[in-house]
C-alpha cells in the first residue's frame, strides 16, 4: 500500500509535530511516499536543491503512483488543497483529518466535497483510532 500524506509546508508549519506523529502511524499501514512532510530538516536539506517545478512534478508523480491520499487539512495550504483536488480527479480515495479544536476555519471546498472522507479529531492521539478504522474499512472495500 502506497500512501501519499499531505500537510502544510509554505502554508505554515505549526502542526509539523502532528504530521510527524501521523506519518509514524501511517507507516504501520504501508509505505509513506512523503515522509519528509513531518520533518523541517528533511524539507530544507532535500528539497532546497529542487526547483518548484521539480517539486510539483515529483509530487504529482507520487500521487499518481499512490493507492490513497491522507491529508491533514487544519492549517490552510494551497498545496494541500491542490493535491486533494488532483487526487480526486485521478480517482484516488482521500481521507482528510481536521483538528476540530484548532479554531481554524476549514474551506467549504474541502468540507463540502462528497469525494473526500472527513474525520475530525481533538488530539493527535485520536488520529490513531481514526486511521485504524479507515484502513480496516479500506482493506475490506478492496476485497469485496
Ligand atoms: O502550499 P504548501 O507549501 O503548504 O503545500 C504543501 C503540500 O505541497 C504538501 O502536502 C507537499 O506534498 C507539497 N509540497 C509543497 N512544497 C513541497 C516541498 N518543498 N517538498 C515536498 N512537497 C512539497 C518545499 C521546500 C521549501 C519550503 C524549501
Amino acid at each position: 500500500m502506497k500512501i501519499y500524506f499531505c500537510g502544510s509546508i509554505r502554508g505554515g508549519r505549526e502542526l509539523a509535530l502532528t504530521y510527524e506523529k501521523i506519518i509514524g502511524m501511517l507507516r504501520g499501514f504501508g509505505t509513506v511516499l512523503t515522509e519528509h512532510i513531518g520533518s523541517d530538516e528533511m524539507i530544507h536539506n532535500k528539497d532546497r536543491v529542487l526547483s518548484d517545478k521539480e517539486i510539483h512534478d515529483r509530487d504529482l508523480g507520487w500521487i499518481l503512483e499512490s493507492d490513497l491520499l491522507v491529508a491533514e487539512v487544519t492549517v490552510p495550504s494551497l498545496g494541500v488543497g491542490y493535491e486533494i483536488g488532483r487526487a480526486i480527479e485521478m480517482g484516488k480515495p482521500v481521507l482528510c483529518l481536521y483538528d476540530a479544536g484548532s479554531g481554524k476555519a476549514l474551506s467549504a471546498m474541502i468540507a463540502g466535497s462528497d469525494k473526500v472522507e472527513m474525520e475530525l479529531y481533538e488530539s493527535p492521539e485520536q488520529t490513531e483510532e481514526i486511521l485504524k478504522r479507515y484502513f480496516i474499512g479500506h482493506a475490506l472495500r478492496r476485497t469485496s
